[in-house]
């Protein structure tokens, strides 16, 4: 057996290096990288090595670093993903909120945070954690819980299964999450003779998982009764590539779908049997025909409390639900029948299997009144109007703005709910929502992964003040790469949301708008300038009119385009949407809040344990 001699951290460059997906591109597209001591000397140096062949990029913060790498994969639909890798610490635990965030929303990426000597002769390092009953224990345990495959690397030839066994994680449509492989310091410094043919080019195929013939044959039989059913597109139609077949499956049968957050931009939001967006933050019409449904086909969706109204959404007595899911945990959930396969290969055997049916479709008219709301809530101000205007009108005008092909982005605040009611997605992934850890801070450097992604396309990121002002750092990083994203800054001078969530459920305005927390000073943050300090190019706009003139203009800019408006912090789209379970406490002084409480009795009584 040939061998060669390379440190572990060289060999492990080495081996991610050759890694491919089907389409022959490597799988993991690069690494993001900020180092201090636990990995610029080792990995810091194998990078650098293949820097010709593997990208390097630098970032300002851990935690956006991976968010940038997880909207990329999430974009991508998997097909690809990136690597990030941390000093040991502060460095790695500032990525366990991005792993939580991959491990929820399924998304792959491998995270490769230094880790304490295995040795332990200098212990204890710099930054190391000290478990006074545990000597296996360093900062890095953090990420088992939030991690697909969790391994530590304290020998180099553990590499020789940890690297495939991470990148059987990566690629398996029903596993599929974070990897981290917490590397040693010292180990990674370490040489071994490691077989050639480990570092020979492998291909990961993913898999089509087909269903299994009993449970078709019963999910068939049962979708013949219904009269009624519904499908749910959730974020696998995505992942599964299942468009053409979720399209075909719902004209054949004409079966409405409705779209959860991660599932919206399955259908044209135009196409007749698509209902529009479901549960909480849904439409009328997509929710009026959950609550009818007999059936309800969830294809690809976790069943998320958002989507489910908090289980208060599909009322019908002697419902059914199907569950569609590549993954067996999601497609028995809640009582649900399972159909356990791949969503485009689930969606056509049950096609063939269903061959000769056809439902009624709902009624039309549904979808029009849900137009005629929402496009009241989204049309441009008159001009003699002069209050604040509203985020749902900032989305009109971002939508008159967009191509089919633009991708609007967001994850936390008043917009992921305002846009997956308002926003009209075009093409597949037009509609970029990561709504399954609602992690603020993922924006920015989101869109930045977005961009890198699919750089044809052009991004929009949606954010709030808030959010700008949790993370904001990989603005510089998109001006230093010459990378063309658009933010629009909606500066409502706080939490928005959350205080009308405070309002709703009986709380005093506290806490959340700037003015309502403790102060000596009245804040003003000056968001164009703060931008513009990192390079982008920015706008200060204070009218829906001037909003779109600056959109236009962004179009020209080749780099970072920042405009930012004042927006109102009170109103959002009453139309549509659902209950959602937010407990209210059972003892207050307020009055208020005791209101609250018995509203929230009577909404829990709807609650369905299945
Ligand atoms: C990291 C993180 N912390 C806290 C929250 C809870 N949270 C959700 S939205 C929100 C406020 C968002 O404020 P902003 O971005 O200004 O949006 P707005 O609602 O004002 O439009 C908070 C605190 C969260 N989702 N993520
Ligand atoms: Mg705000």
């Amino acid at each position: 057996m040939n061998t060669i001699r390379l440190t572990a951290a060289q060999a492990a460059i080495r081996y991610i290096a050759n890694q491919f997906n089907e389409d022959g591109v490597p799988f993991i597209a690069g690494c993001w990288a900020i180092f201090g001591h636990g990995n610029v000397a080792g990995l810091g140096e194998a990078l650098h090595a293949e820097r010709e062949n593997f990208n390097t990029w630098r970032g300002h913060n851990e935690q956006t670093m991976a968010h940038s790498a997880i909207a990329y994969s999430k974009q991508l639909g998997r097909r690809r993903a990136m690597m990030v890798t941390s000093s040991i610490g502060p460095g790695a635990t500032n990525m366990v909120t991005a792993a939580a965030l991959a491990h929820v929303n399924r998304i792959p990426v491998l995270f490769m945070p230094g880790d304490v000597f295995a040795g332990r002769g200098p212990d204890p390092v710099l930054q190391q954690v000290e478990d006074f009953g545990d000597g296996t224990i360093s900062a890095n345990d953090c990420f088992r819980p939030v991690s697909r495959y969790f391994d530590r690397i304290t020998r180099p030839e553990q590499l020789l299964t940890a690297l495939p066994r991470a990148f059987r994680t990566m690629t398996d449509p029903a596993d599929c999450g974070p990897v981290t492989l917490a590397f040693c310091q010292d180990v990674q410094a370490e040489a071994h003779d490691w077989p050639e043919d480990f570092f020979a080019p492998r291909t990961w195929r993913v898999r089509r998982v087909q269903p299994d013939p009993v449970e078709l044959t019963m999910i068939a039989a049962l979708l013949k009764e219904a009269t009624s059913p519904v499908i749910i597109a959730g974020g696998g139609v995505h992942y599964s590539g299942a468009h053409a077949a979720l399209k075909e499956f719902a004209e054949t049968f004409n079966i409405p779908v409705v779209e959860s957050q991660a599932g919206k931009s399955s259908l044209p939001w135009d196409h007749p049997l698509n209902f529009g967006p479901v549960g909480v933050t849904g439409a009328s019409s997509a929710n009026a025909v959950c609550a009818a449904a007999d059936v309800v086909i969830g294809v690809g969706t976790r069943f998320q409390d958002f989507t489910t109204g908090s289980w208060t959404l599909f009322q019908t007595p002697a419902r059914k639900l199907v569950s569609l899911n590549v993954q067996a945990y999601d497609a028995a959930k809640h009582g649900a029948e399972p159909l356990c396969a791949d969503a485009a290969a689930g969606l056509a055997a049950l096609g063939r299997a269903m061959a000769g049916k056809r439902f009624d479709a709902p009624d039309a008219a549904l979808k029009a009144d849900w137009f005629m709301a929402a496009d009241q809530v989204t049309a441009a101000p008159g001009a003699d109007e002069n209050a604040l205007p509203t985020d749902m009108q900032v989305i009109g005008a971002v939508q008159r703005s967009a191509g089919p092909d633009t991708v609007v982005m967001c994850a936390a605040g008043t917009m992921p709910g305002e846009l997956h009611k308002l926003w009209k997605a075009g093409k597949p992934m037009s509609y970029h929502m990561e709504y399954g850890y609602s992690c603020m801070g993922y924006e920015i450097a989101g869109a930045l992964g977005i961009k890198m992604a699919q750089p044809e396309r052009d991004v929009v990121c949606m954010i709030g003040d808030g959010s700008y002002m949790m993370a904001n750092s990989e603005l510089a990083t998109a001006v230093m790469m010459g990378i063309k994203i658009t933010l629009v800054i909606t500066d409502n001078r706080g939490f928005g949301c959350i205080n009308r969530l405070q309002i709703g459920t009986g709380g005093a305005e506290f806490n959340n708008l700037l003015d309502h927390a403790h102060h000596v000073n009245r804040s003003h943050i000056d968001f164009a300038a703060h931008a513009g300090s990192m390079g982008a190019m920015t706008r200060k706009v204070a009218t829906i009119a001037e909003l779109e003139a600056a959109l236009f203009e962004a179009r020209a800019v080749p780099g970072p385009f920042v405009v930012v408006i004042d927006t109102d912090p009170y109103p959002s789209t009453e139309a549509g949407g659902t209950w959602w379970d937010v407990a209210v406490p059972e003892v207050s002084t307020r009055d208020n809040v005791r209101k609250a409480r018995e509203n929230y009795i009577r909404n829990l009584k709807a609650q369905r344990a299945n």
